[in-house]
């Protein structure tokens, strides 16, 4: 097949998880173009049949916005023609379903009346559950969901959300996040605590793009319980609006000299192999692949019951979930996990079998199928 993917470059899981699946897509021997503003950060290989498409904006002194998504259909639409690709899959649905939507209306002459390529969109969560969730961007996130051939998410909770927030046209199939294990496994890393000043106490690790949903002052708040009962270092792994607060509250709260801002990092499973536990206290998120490639590491969780983090963390296997906001329910969880070595040894062989169900391989097939079904239609 020949597939069109259009992601967000940025630092997140949907630009991980679309970088991940052309890779892979690639290596199985499909042809896939990537559009985007900038290099996707997970795609650093070379294949021959991969090929990425820099976006270029017009700028204008008239157009105060950039005019991104006029440029993105475009491209694509220039791409898709030239290169007579089956499938566009865009990932995250503002603005690249739509600009997929477009440039598909763009060669309906040269298509003759036929559809040129199949249009998939993944809605990865916040496209739905804060982007949708506007009332000024709503019914252009239903246009975008509405006029794409096949619609999938990453969790039943996100497929529920879009069902009760848009019911759309047509049914959305839930394709879950992926891990490539052979990559994200437990590797000797004897040198990063050294590097770090990291000493030999117990590491917990928080990575995320720091956006409100994330509760990053939750991570500090957990953090500084659990640091007071038993020896511990925190690392803060990516960067967002969030980190200010963050690092100002770990100030007030005297742990400045125990929390370590590390910034976006491409590389982290040196990091995720020294760690003990991953904090995720977010109070929304549709999957959280950085949970499941912690997992994969053998990292237990503590996260919250919300959205589709109970669908691959069991509770008392993986690490435990607990209510969003419960600070002291979370910092007695994290501290019980790390106080008892054999409890913990257990829970992080469970993570690492639990992960191997998420493994790269089975779920890409997935999206293969789902392709060819769509292909198979009239
Ligand atoms: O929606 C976002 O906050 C950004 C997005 C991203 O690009 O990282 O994250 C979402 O997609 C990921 C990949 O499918 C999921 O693992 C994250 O849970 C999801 N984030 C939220 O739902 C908050």
């Amino acid at each position: 097949m020949k597939i069109g993917i259009l992601c967000h470059h940025t630092y997140g899981g949907s630009g991980a998880i679309a970088a991940e699946l052309g890779k892979a897509l690639a290596a199985k021997g499909h042809v896939v173009h990537f559009f985007s503003q900038a290099a996707p950060f997970r795609l650093n290989t070379y294949s021959r049949n991969l090929h990425y498409h820099e976006v270029e904006v017009i700028h204008y002194p008239l157009f105060e916005c950039p005019l991104y998504s006029l440029a993105l259909a475009s491209k694509v639409a220039e791409v898709a023609h030239y290169e007579k690709l089956d499938v566009v899959h865009a990932h995250y649905a503002i603005p690249h379903a739509l600009s997929a939507m477009l440039a598909r209306q763009m060669l309906e002459d040269k298509c003759a009346g036929t559809k040129c390529f199949r249009l998939v969109t993944t809605l990865h969560g916040t496209d739905i559950t804060v982007v949708g969730a506007d009332r000024g961007m709503a019914d252009v996130v239903r246009l975008a969901i509405n006029k794409s051939d096949g619609v999938t998410s990453v969790s039943e909770y996100l497929r529920e959300e879009t069902i009760r927030m848009f019911n759309p046209l047509r049914d959305v199939a839930v394709i879950p996040n992926f891990v490539d294990t052979s990559f994200f496994r437990r590797l000797p890393a004897p040198d990063i605590r050294e590097q770090l000043g990291l000493g030999s106490g117990k590491i917990l690790i928080h990575i995320s793009n720091f956006r409100p949903v994330k509760c990053i002052g939750d991570v500090v708040r957990v953090f500084y319980e659990v640091s007071r009962k038993i020896d511990a270092s925190l690392l803060l792994v990516g960067d967002g609006p969030e980190r200010s607060e963050a690092e100002t509250l770990s100030r007030t709260l005297g742990i400045s000299e125990k929390v370590r801002f590390l910034g976006k990092l491409d590389d982290i499973v040196p990091l995720l192999s020294i760690s003990d536990l991953m904090l995720m206290p977010s109070n929304a998120e549709s999957f959280g692949l950085a949970a499941l490639e912690a997992m994969a590491c053998g990292v237990p969780v503590i996260a919250t019951m919300a959205g589709g983090f109970p669908e691959f963390i069991v509770s008392g296997e993986h690490g435990f979930l607990l209510e969003p906001g419960d600070v002291d329910g979370m910092a007695a969880r994290a501290y019980e996990l790390l106080a008892d070595r054999e409890q913990w040894g257990g829970f992080s062989e469970a993570c690492v079998r639990q992960a191997k169900r998420y493994e790269t391989a089975l779920l890409v097939e997935q999206y293969e199928a789902f392709y060819s079904r769509l292909l198979a239609q009239a």
